[in-house]
């Protein structure tokens, strides 16, 4: 065993985006490109040695190998102790739990989230700061800027750590210990919720299904609702992590996870349906015959999070991405509330929970979580919606359309235009942020321009400034439409709109939300020209 000194240069492509740093697999499995990307990061954090650190991933493509490397630069780099999961496992809800259960000094958390896995797909690097979520801008920054000037790295030389088994053993002096990656977060999970109450939900004949996506929540939805909450075997489906995720798409949407839709739409649909995405922090829920958006999920769980053992106390506050969709915010007026609104990724969250300013966050991409980790977390959603279910006693369709009733509907949609060429993508986003001054008092398929704006957010607790955070447009009547482009994808570019309009008439509740939002959606076409610049007529995928 020795340590050694690798020579390397910067690569100048390793900028983290929303979450972390995302590429294909075979460009992380390049000459010195995760390696450099890791020593960043121990410069990023003023360096590792003496420092204890979190390690997991999602178990896709190179995960295995990509753990090696890191215990090994941490090793020879001085780190202390590496906490891992056993076969590098862990969600990220269980990672940013285990950080802040042991006051570690951080993670390294090795997952493209809800991007494809495989050889020929996607891999993410991404580092959590020591109160468990992801890195603030600052310290990306930094990781960022010292990727620009990488001449070497130290790694040792030796075999592979057996990871397969829980336990201690040690590295060049480095502790490592390997942890089930399921125990504590099911401790967790199991102080928040009454297991009990949901418990005699399942018993009394309630039908779930919960499609892992051959993702990282396979193991922990297995062990929390087959195994502690008595559902029948086979309510979890897709459970065992493939390092391709079986070939699909791990994104829980209306799209990648048709199975679970048509299971839900069809005969003898289960009474409540969800899935989680490929590092276990998305959710989507659907009941029988009833998709729930993420935004109104999040709006839901606001108004009855009260019912759960863990939130009986009420919410501090709730906060959602910008994008979001406004249903929040009425649930947050109705019951005196604050309602933070932050720029997209869970990492603007951190400070707001941290500072006890907000209990819930929520995003439209199918985020949702709270202050007992510092991510979104999929499998807590969705055991606060069962709560909710086994308290309320009323399918989802019920509580939903009580929901609407009483706080009107958003209906929304995200239409998303994938791989679009860069330069067109971003010329677009040119076109219409220098058109932004004269769109107020202009009328658009029927819809008057009240406000355009490009957002930006001063955090309230630090007072840090993000600018360039979507582009977005208010309507007189309260619908809106927002533009941005994503900052996790690997090909190309990805155009998000984001549409959302307003009712209030108890009478119309029950709309098609793409028919609904017909005026918004030419209103944004017209304002924007997307078909012009991008040279598509249709988007690619509509949440
Ligand atoms: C997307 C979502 C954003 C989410 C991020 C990470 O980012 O829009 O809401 O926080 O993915 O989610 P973007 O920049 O592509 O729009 V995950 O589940 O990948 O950690
Ligand atoms: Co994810």
């Amino acid at each position: 065993m020795q340590r050694i000194t690798i020579q390397s240069e910067p690569i100048d492509d390793q900028k983290p985006g929303t979450s972390g740093l995302r590429k294909k697999t075979r460009v992380f499995m390049g000459a010195h490109y995760l390696e450099n990307f890791i020593e960043a990061i121990w410069q990023g954090i003023g360096g590792v040695a003496g420092k204890t650190l979190v390690l997991g991933g999602d178990g896709r493509y190179f995960n295995d190998r990509a753990a090696q490397v890191i215990l090994r630069m941490a090793a020879a780099s001085g780190a202390r102790k590496i906490i891992v999961g056993q076969s590098a496992l862990l969600s990220t809800p269980a990672a940013s739990n285990l950080i802040r259960m042991r006051k570690t000094d951080g993670g390294i958390i090795m997952s493209a989230s809800h991007n494809p896995g495989g050889a020929d797909e996607d891999f993410g690097v991404k580092f959590n700061t020591p109160n468990g979520g992801p890195a603030p801008e600052d310290v990306t920054n930094r990781i960022f800027e010292a990727t620009k000037s990488i001449s070497s790295y130290e790694i040792i030389e030796t075999q592979d750590v057996d990871l397969s088994k829980p336990g201690v053993t040690e590295l060049a002096g480095m502790e490592i210990e390997i942890v089930d990656p399921v125990a504590d977060y099911a401790a967790l999970m199991r102080e928040l919720f009454d297991f009990g109450a949901i418990r005699s939900l399942l018993a009394s004949g309630f039908s779930i299904r919960f499609d892992a996506m051959h993702a990282v929540t396979g193991p922990y939805a297995k062990a929390l609702l087959e195994g502690d909450l008595g559902a029948s075997f086979g309510s979890v489906v897709n459970a065992v992590p493939l390092p391709d995720f079986g070939g699909g798409h791990p994104d829980p949407n209306p799209i990648w996870a048709k199975d679970l839709m048509d299971a839900m739409f069809g005969d003898d649909a289960p009474d409540f349906g969800a899935a989680s995405d490929g590092d276990g922090d998305r959710n989507m829920v659907v009941g029988r015959g009833l998709y729930v958006t993420p935004s109104d999920s999040l709006a839901v769980l606001a108004a009855n999070a009260h019912l759960a053992p863990g939130y009986a106390g009420g919410l501090k506050g709730v906060a959602r991405s910008m994008p979001t969709s406004r249903a929040l915010d009425r649930v947050a007026e109705a019951k005196g509330l604050d309602c933070y609104e932050t720029p997209t990724g869970w990492k603007f969250f951190g400070n707001l929970l941290d500072a006890g300013k907000a209990t819930l966050c929520g995003e439209e991409s199918a985020g949702t979580g709270s202050d007992h980790v510092r991510e979104k977390d999929g499998l807590w959603a969705v055991l606060l919606w069962l709560n909710i279910l086994a308290a309320r006693k009323q399918p989802v369709a019920e509580i939903m359309n009580e929901h609407w009733r009483t706080y009107g509907r958003n209906y929304y949609s995200r239409h998303d235009y994938e791989g679009v060429d860069a330069n067109r993508a971003g010329g677009m986003m040119t076109v219409l942020r220098n058109s932004l001054a004269e769109l107020p008092g202009k009328t658009f398929s029927g819809r008057t321009v009240e406000a355009a704006d490009e957002f930006a957010y001063d955090d309230p607790i630090d007072g840090s400034r993000s600018e360039g955070q979507g582009i977005r447009i208010g309507f007189s009547d309260g619908s809106r439409a927002v533009f941005r482009l994503s900052g996790t994808g690997t090909v190309g570019a990805t155009l998000r709109v984001y549409l959302e309009t307003v009712e209030t008439d108890p009478a119309r509740m029950n709309r098609d939300a793409q028919e609904a939002l017909g005026d918004v959606i030419a209103a944004a076409e017209a304002i924007a020209g997307i078909r012009e610049h991008t040279g598509r007529s249709e988007p690619d995928v509509r949440t």
